[in-house]
């Protein structure tokens, strides 16, 4: 399968998160990308660099307003005081229910609150180039489907699916799924479905999506009543105007194994064919393993080969494109298994 990549991912590196109340090393980390690529490549397949300019998609797909926040989030953190170049930048203050959003602060870390819906994203010296590859890479990925490839693999992070149009979260900050999606539609595809098997609800996909009939949202993921991101995820959110009916959400149990994990996927695969989609972006979040430090799902290496063939067997041209996964050691095998399992499926 041809592998879409950019060395500009390790430019997003940030040391710190928090975890239980205290700062930890960063689960989403560069080495990610690093045994993903070694594994692919000893494999036999062939990387590529992003070629395609995501900008105009980039502009449909969030808010004018938050991309000029992110672009230069860094350079505006230094700018309230050289002294940050040392420290990383966390939300504080969010407006939520009752607070305003709709004028920006002067002070950074309340722009940072407004734009954020956790304090679990650290941004980076290097997160702007870094994030934007990744979308450089969906849009590059569209274009090879779009010209007959049958299917693309983005190793790209830092990952997308939690950010929304004007938000970040949940380690992501441009929305390569929603990127792919749009770069689909601008070479001609009508239809086209998201799949997202990441462990986390894909938040940010759903809500890009969620009120429209022409891209049809499914996702598998851990019950948000007791995992992240806990505020969306739920079985009865099923789109909103033209959209509804358009969004499938198949929640699981935390301890969830592959038997039942595939049988939803069986149930995701059925909404799909109905839909009719002429091409798919999968959103493919590995954290739905059984060695996953933050997840709680039961997958095993091999259960990743049978992912990839159950999704060459729903038989429509893919993007398909990294989201989470965070046994870091194991990301290359689980991500290779996949891709071989398509293209032996
Ligand atoms: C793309 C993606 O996978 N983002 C996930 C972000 C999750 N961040 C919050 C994790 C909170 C984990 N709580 C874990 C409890 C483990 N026992
Ligand atoms: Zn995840």
């Amino acid at each position: 399968m041809i592998v879409i990549h950019s060395p500009q991912q390790a430019l997003h590196a940030p040391e710190h998160e928090f975890f239980r109340g205290e700062r930890v090393p960063c689960f989403e980390t560069p080495a990610r990308a690093e045994f993903v690529l070694r594994e692919l490549t000893a494999r036999g397949h062939a990387l590529q660099l992003p070629t395609a300019d995501s900008r105009p998609l980039l502009a449909k797909v969030h808010e004018a307003r938050y991309l000029s926040f992110i672009e230069s989030a860094w350079d505006q953190w230094l700018a309230a005081d050289p002294a940050n170049a040392a420290v990383q930048p966390f939300p504080s203050v969010w407006p939520i229910r009752t607070l305003r959003s709709d004028e920006e602060p002067v002070n950074f870390i309340a722009r940072l609150g407004l734009y954020s819906f956790d304090n679990g994203t650290p941004i980076s010296a290097g997160m702007w180039q870094a994030a934007k590859a990744g979308a450089d890479a969906a849009a590059t990925a569209a274009r090879l489907i779009a010209a007959g490839t049958r299917h693309v693999f983005c190793a790209t992070r830092p990952p997308g699916h939690h950010a929304g149009a004007d938000f970040m979260g949940g380690y992501c900050f441009l929305n390569n799924a929603a990127v792919a999606v749009e770069a689909l539609r601008a070479h001609g595809c009508a239809r086209v479905a998201v799949l997202d098997v990441d462990f986390h609800h894909g938040n940010g996909t759903q809500a890009i999506f969620y009120d429209r009939a022409d891209v049809l949202v499914v996702s598998i993921h851990g019950d948000p009543r007791t995992e992240y991101p806990f505020y969306s995820g739920h079985a009865d959110e099923t789109g909103a105007g033209p959209g509804l009916g358009f969004n499938l959400n198949l929640p699981l149990p935390r301890g969830t194994e592959a038997d039942a994990w595939f049988a939803a996927f069986d149930a995701a695969a059925a909404t799909l064919a109905r839909y009719g989609a002429e091409a798919l972006v999968v959103s493919l979040g590995l954290d739905t393993f059984a060695g996953d430090p933050i997840s709680g799902f039961r997958l095993q290496s091999d259960d990743y080969l049978r992912l990839g063939a159950e999704l060459a067997r729903l038989g429509l041209p893919a993007v398909l494109i990294l989201e989470g996964g965070y046994a870091t050691a194991e990301l290359g095998v689980n991500a290779a298994n996949v891709i071989d399992g398509v293209d032996n499926g």
